[in-house]
């Protein structure tokens, strides 16, 4: 659709709608969505090293250890090749965002700013479909039928680390470990931040942004 290569960015707190606004800018721009946690999780599923490596870290809501999500990430964009991407999950700390710079150059960082409020309420009524990493959430973005996924009928489950006490916990290494790695983006000029309550406040801000980029 567009013929600039475009490398974004998108950093926000768990459940702040960073895979919902990543599936609307697929939807509109054609990007490519590469979400670190959906690859995670679709690991654990098929059980795989990597699965097993990482699922009691997602369970407790702490970090998987860096070099096994830096290694599977840059081999992630890597397969890519030359596409248009939004990156969902990744960088996380400053060790990270170190790694991916010697690697890519990034074009744009969205930062969602949601309160914490907004997002303890809205967790509790999500429902993921793990295989395709397609996530639902009650009277927001029901299923068309209760409990199954949209395209292939298969039934949603409910995130491990959705559970309060490890969501308040994600929270919180959120705040700590992501400010500096924003404050570098910022450095840097990168950073365009949209803050709201309701994803349909933020999404049209979003798009208006991103069009402005890529027609550049
Ligand atoms: P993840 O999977 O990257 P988080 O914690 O960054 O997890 P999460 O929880 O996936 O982020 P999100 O993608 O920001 O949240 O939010 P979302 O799913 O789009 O929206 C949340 C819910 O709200 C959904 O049900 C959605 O439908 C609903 N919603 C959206 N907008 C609205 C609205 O306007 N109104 C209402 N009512 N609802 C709305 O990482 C998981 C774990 O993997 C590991 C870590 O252990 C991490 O905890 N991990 C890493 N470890 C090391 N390094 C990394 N780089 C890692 N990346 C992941
Ligand atoms: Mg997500």
């Amino acid at each position: 659709m567009y013929t600039k290569i475009f490398r974004t960015v998108i950093i926000g707190a768990p459940g702040s709608g960073k895979g919902t606004i990543s599936e609307l800018i697929v939807k509109t721009f054609g990007f490519l969505h590469i979400s670190t946690g959906d690859i995670l999780r679709q690991n654990i599923l098929k059980n795989t090293d990597l699965g097993k490596r990482a699922q009691q870290y997602i369970a407790a809501g702490q970090l998987v250890p860096d070099d096994i999500v830096t290694k599977t990430m840059l081999g992630r964009i890597t397969e890519v090749g030359n596409k248009s991407y939004i990156l969902d999950g990744f960088p996380r700390n400053t060790a990270q965002a170190e790694a991916l710079a010697a690697r890519e150059q990034i074009d744009a960082v969205i930062t969602l700013n949601v309160p914490h409020d907004v997002i303890i309420d809205r967790v509790k009524d999500r429902w993921i479909h793990a295989p395709s990493g397609r996530v639902y959430n009650i009277g927001f973005h029901d299923p068309k039928v209760p409990g199954k996924d949209d395209v292939t009928g298969e039934p949603l489950t409910q995130r491990e680390d959705d559970k309060p006490e490890v969501v308040a916990k994600r929270l919180k290494l959120y705040d700590e470990l992501m400010s500096p790695v924003i404050a570098w983006y910022e450095q840097h000029g990168l950073v365009t931040n949209f803050s709201g309550r309701k994803t349909k406040e933020i999404w049209p801000r979003v798009e208006r942004f991103l069009r402005d980029k890529v027609n550049k």
